[in-house]
Parts: structure tokens; C-alpha cells; sequence
């Protein structure tokens, strides 16, 4: 869990930092059984949907020359390529994977998303110790589910250097949709700096990564929109939070390229298809730090699967993946032209691209880039349905270093704007901001998104979630860990997510998701956790769980064994963060009822309020964190332990 206490060996740090070109040449000149594992032969560096089958599987974490545009560093990875190879298994078989340590320190592979013994889970600290340099460790388990999921190192910061591949597990019973063909798009983020500068830059300056910060020229149109006074107050309310409504990502396209299936959007990874065919695309987002929106303009995507699991079909045209997710989707291309698979970043500072096409060499039209998103009062928890604003003086806004008392006689009203717009276009008309202002808004939600799509069917439902209401934060006890807190917190299931708002086409949302089949498990949880998601950016780059980074909190989150409880999740920060559960599923309470669906993954939004069930049916000791890398390094990470009542 410590990056610090798992550093790169130095020798590999040299050659990500310096004279990469020569050592990169040197290592391919090596024989390629420095990176090969004795079963199944050779492995070529070049990545392929060719899968590993069998009882028996050996894999090899070693590190290995990795090229991006033109330039070669040194990459760990898994059999020689990033991503690492495909393993492909039956439900129902048993699996023995036999993964050996060539690296100069400890690593490990963790099964993301399946259910197994806590000792084959993979995470040094938790499940066991680690594999040791020079050693292999055998991992042995039955495959008692099917669906997309994906493998990756749980070990310092080997993830953002290439340890992750695709893990497809075949059910026994047939698929209850149809596809012609189908295809792992894997995407990830890969930057030529060391994790552990990326984290030291981050720690020196929060916004080290972030060049779209506001421009002057915007200063100067954001006072024609709404006056000199009011763009002060917005500007210096931002200041003395020392955050930014620009700030979505920690780690941006400054430093990142982004892959698809291991390749940058020049390399365009390319699917084949015949036209009319149903293509099934697997995509997980893989990456260390991004959340990426998918579409492939031109086509409907049928999402089938979440995490794996088999949902009732819902058609889209855009979907976000938060790290670590997974979605199935079957698309039909019936033209005789290329498609673009288009995955922007959440901060749209970038973009993984590929194609679908009839023949190999073509390319699609690369879609205009959309405007940055910006923060909203609704992420920041001030402008929740029913809140009071007048004359409000930025309740429950903890500020740092004392400069609270500043903020206070910073009256909000009606007439002046207080936030940004929530349109991704900074400066947009006057009447567009007023629908923004909270007074104007008694008694509804503060978007008026009862006027788009989809909302009133989103309303009527909300009624059923738990968390649908905004719940007041109680007296901020978090400590220095916690920057802000979310005054008011509110379940946001039925909202596709900042930036996607405004989109023209169907989004994805949460509350889109049901299960096929009802989980047996239906009985309402009889206990409840609520875990507060923690932050302060300004001091130090701090991540944590109510207020607590892990190193200070090591006692374990308990869970009775046997018992259905409800994780309650309070977002007091303004960043989206991938929750993850290991060893159990997260049913997600989004209103679906008998039909809650199951995640390994779970997007919480700034501001959000939300929770899932768990049957606590694994015993034993299992990691649950944040699946941002960098803010599980940080201490967004706790140990959850499932045990009798008594013990
Ligand atoms: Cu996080």
C-alpha cells in the first residue's frame, strides 16, 4: 500500500528518468526468453486478443521495453506486454496460475472482481505477503462466476508501469444475448515519469498536472456576464479553498498518453468486423488515474454487462467508466467504413482512440473535442434540493488555514452568481445562470433537470433510493485530513456525471443498471457503515476515509459473517472516486429493487450520497479502497475483515 516502501529499484528508475534510449536498446538485444514463461513458450512484445486457456497458466512479471509514440522507456509488465496477456477461462474449471517474480522487488497480481479464497486475493499486506524477487507464487482457485474482468499488480506503483490484463471468464449456461465476434478494448494511461515523481509532484503542488486552470480571458468575459463583484467573489471564494473548478483530474494528458489495448491514439488499435455483424466489445478501464467517456459515433452501443454482470440490455451512445469498471457492450456496424471507438477523458485533456472496421488501414473520423467541464455548487454540496441559500454564508465550507472567517459576509443571492455555470462552457448567458441560482430554485433540484431527458422517470424512481434526500452533514470531525465537506449530500445515481450533462445523446447513468436475475440474497440489510470519502489536496496530496489515511487507521472496517449490511458512502470531496470492495459484491441501491445490480466498482460522485448491500458470505480479510492508484497510495484504503459475530 506504500508506494515509498515498494520503490522502483533504482536501476529501472534510471532508465525511466535518463538515457532511456540506450538501455531500451540494449534490453531488446536480450533474448526474448528474459521475459517468456517456460509453458507456453515464446510471447512476442506485441499484444494480442489471443488467449491463454487451461488448468494450468504461468505468467511472468518482469520489466520489459515499452514504445509510445516513437519514444522507449523501460514498462513492467506481465508476459513482455502491456496489457499482459488475455487469460480466458471456463466457469466451473479450476485454475492454477503460477505467477514468478524476475523484478528487483516485490509484486504481486490481484483477480479484479473475482470471488475467490482471501489467500489467493493478491494483496501484499492483506492476503499475503507479497511474491518475493527470484520467486513464484502459486495461485489456485475455482472459477465460479463468468463475464469481463482484468488482473493487476496491487504492489506500489506497478500498475501505472503496465501490470494489468484482460480476464474473461466463459459462462456455463449459454449467453442470453447473441454476438458474431467479440473483442477486449482495454484501456489504460501510461506516462514516461516515474510513479513516484508523479505523486511527489503532486504532493509539492496539487495542481501540478492541471494546465487548464481558468484564463484571463475568461476573467475578463466572466465580468461582462456578471459583473466585476461577483466574478471577484467567485474568483477569490475558488482561491481560498485553494481548489479549482477546473480540477477533475490529478494526473491529466499533460504526462499521460492514453491506450487503447496498449497502444496510443496515433497506433489506432483496429477491430475488424463484416458489415451487419454484432461485435460484443469488452472495455475495462484499466488505467492507473483516468476515467474515461466512451462512444463510437455512428453506432448504438447495447451495454449487456456491468462488472461482468449480465444486465437487462439498455441502449446508449455514451458511457463513463470509472477506473477499474467494466462494461459488455454489442454494437452492430452495418456500413462498409470505419468506426471510431472514442474514449475522452474526463477532464478532456485527452483521449484513447481506435477503430472498427471491414479491413485493416482505415480510419474514422476523430470527433471534435469537447469543452473542459467545470465544477458546480452541487459538487461542492451547496445547492442540494430544498437547501436554503439566501443570505447564505457558505455553510459548513471549512476552509484552510483559518481563512474561513473570510468567507463569511460573501452573501450569496439570487442575482449574483456564485459558482460556475454548470453548462462545460464557461461563459455562457446570463438567463442560463440565473436557472442556476438556488433562490430562484426553491423546491427543485438546481439544474432544473426535470427538464431533461430521462429526469422525470429519474425523479419518480429516486423516491426509492436510499440517500434520495439531502442529508444535512453532521459537525465536521474529520479532522486535517478533510479540506471541505459536502454540507449537503444526496444520491446522484440518476445523473450521468459532471460534463455529460448537457450531452445530446443517451448517457449511461447508474440507475440505467438492473440485474438480469435477482441476487438470491433479498433481505434488506439489518445494519449500516457509513464511511465519509476524505481529501485535502492543499496539504500534501491527503486521501483518506473519515479523515484517516490508512496508516493511521489500520483497525479493520468488521463485517458479520452471514449478515446483509448497507455501505453507506458520503463524498465530502470534490473529485469522483472508484470505490472497490474486494472478495464481496456491492449491490448498488438504485432504486431497481428486486434487480439491484452487482459491482465490484463503484463511482461516487462529489457531493453523493449513496449506498450498496453486501452479503458478507467470504470470510477472512479483504482490501476496499479507492481505485484511483495514487489515492489508494495516499491512504484512501481500508481492510475489511468478515468474521463471526463473536470473535
Ligand atoms: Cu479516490
Amino acid at each position: 500500500m506504500d508506494i515509498q516502501g515498494t520503490r522502483m529499484t533504482r536501476r529501472l528508475f534510471l532508465q525511466r528518468t535518463g538515457a532511456l534510449g540506450l538501455l531500451a536498446a540494449a534490453q531488446q538485444l536480450l533474448p526474448a526468453c528474459a521475459w517468456t514463461n517456460a509453458a507456453t513458450n515464446i510471447h512476442s512484445s506485441v499484444w494480442s486478443q489471443t488467449p491463454l486457456r487451461g488448468e494450468v497458466i504461468d505468467l511472468t512479471i518482469g520489466e520489459t521495453p515499452f514504445t509510445v509514440n516513437e519514444r522507449t522507456a523501460t514498462a513492467i509488465t506481465v508476459n513482455g506486454t502491456i496489457p499482459g496477456p488475455v487469460i480466458r477461462l471456463r466457469e466451473g474449471q479450476e485454475v492454477t496460475l503460477r505467477v514468478t517474480n524476475r523484478l528487483g522487488e516485490i509484486t504481486s497480481i490481484h483477480w479484479h472482481g473475482i470471488l475467490l479464497p482471501p489467500v489467493v486475493d493478491g494483496v501484499p499486506g492483506v492476503s499475503f505477503a507479497g511474491i518475493k524477487p527470484g520467486t513464484t507464487f502459486t495461485y489456485r482457485f475455482p472459477v465460479t462466476q463468468s463475464g469481463t474482468y482484468w488482473y493487476h499488480s496491487h504492489s506500489g506503483g506497478q500498475e501505472m508501469l503496465g501490470v494489468y490484463a484482460p480476464m474473461i471468464l466463459d459462462p456455463l449456461q449459454p449467453e442470453p444475448f447473441h454476438y458474431d465476434r467479440d473483442y477486449v478494448v482495454m484501456l489504460s494511461d501510461w506516462t514516461f515519469e516515474s510513479p513516484e515523481s508523479v505523486l511527489a509532484n503532486l504532493k509539492k503542488q496539487p495542481a501540478y498536472y492541471n494546465f487548464q486552470e481558468r484564463t484571463a480571458g475568461e476573467f475578463f468575459s466572466n465580468i461582462a456576464n456578471w459583473g466585476l463583484r461577483a466574478t471577484l467573489k467567485n474568483y477569490l471564494m475558488w482561491d481560498q479553498m485553494r481548489m479549482n473548478p477546473t480540477d477533475f483530474a490529478d494526473v491529466t494528458g499533460y504526462t499521460f498518453t492514453y491506450l487503447m489495448n496498449g497502444m496510443s491514439p496515433g497506433a489506432n488499435w483496429t477491430g475488424l468486423f463484416r458489415p451487419g455483424e454484432k461485435v460484443r466489445l469488452r472495455f475495462i478501464n484499466a488505467a492507473s488515474m483516468t476515467f474515461y467517456d466512451v462512444r463510437i459515433p455512428g453506432l448504438t452501443m447495447t451495454v449487456v454487462q456491468a462488472d461482468g454482470q449480465n444486465i437487462q440490455p439498455v441502449a446508449v451512445e455514451e458511457l463513463r467508466m470509472g477506473v477499474a469498471e467494466t462494461y459488455d457492450v454489442i454494437v452492430e456496424p452495418t456500413d462498409d467504413r470505419a468506426y471510431t471507438i472514442f474514449a475522452e477523458t474526463l477532464d478532456r485533456s485527452g483521449y484513447a482512440r481506435g477503430t472498427l472496421a471491414p479491413r485493416p488501414g482505415m480510419e474514422g473520423e476523430i470527433p471534435e473535442r469537447r469543452p473542459r467541464p467545470l465544477r458546480t455548487m452541487e459538487d461542492m454540496g451547496m445547492s442540494m434540493k430544498g437547501m436554503e441559500m439566501d443570505g447564505m454564508d457558505m455553510p459548513g465550507m471549512k476552509m484552510p488555514h483559518g481563512s474561513e472567517m473570510a468567507m463569511r459576509g460573501m452573501e450569496i443571492r439570487g442575482d449574483q452568481p456564485s459558482m460556475e455555470p454548470s453548462d462545460p462552457k464557461p461563459n455562457t448567458e446570463h438567463t442560463q445562470h440565473d436557472s442556476e441560482m438556488p433562490s430562484t430554485q426553491k423546491g427543485q433540484h438546481p439544474q432544473d433537470m426535470s427538464k431533461m431527458p430521462g429526469m422525470e422517470e429519474y425523479d419518480q424512481r429516486r423516491s426509492r433510493i436510499p440517500g434520495s434526500e439531502p442529508v444535512k452533514h453532521a459537525p465536521d470531525d474529520h479532522g486535517t485530513g478533510n479540506q471541505t465537506v459536502a454540507e449537503y449530500s444526496q444520491n446522484r445515481f440518476g445523473e450521468p456525471g459532471r460534463g455529460l450533462e448537457n450531452s445530446p445523446w443517451r448517457v449511461l447513468r447508474y440507475t440505467d443498471l438492473k440485474s438480469l436475475t435477482p441476487y438470491p440474497d433479498q433481505r434488506e440489510p439489518d445494519r449500516e457503515i457509513e464511511l465519509h470519502v476524505t481529501g485535502n489536496m492543499a496539504d500534501r496530496y491527503m486521501w483518506s476515509f473519515n479523515g484517516k489515511k490508512y496508516s493511521d487507521a489500520p483497525e479493520p472496517i468488521r463485517f458479520h459473517y452471514g449478515e446483509r449490511l448497507r455501505l453507506t458512502f458520503v463524498n465530502d470531496t470534490m473529485m469522483e472516486h472508484p470505490l472497490h470492495l474486494h472478495g464481496m459484491w456491492m449491490h448498488l441501491e438504485n432504486g431497481a429493487g428486486k434487480y439491484l445490480p452487482r459491482k465490484h466498482t463503484v463511482i461516487v460522485k462529489p457531493a453523493e450520497r449513496v449506498s450498496v448491500a453486501v452479503t458478507a458470505d467470504a470470510p477472512g480479510r479483504w482490501a476496499f479502497h479507492c481505485h484511483l492508484l495514487l489515492h489508494m497510495e495516499a491512504g484512501m484504503f481500508r481492510v475489511v475483515e468478515v468474521s463471526d459475530k463473536e470473535s
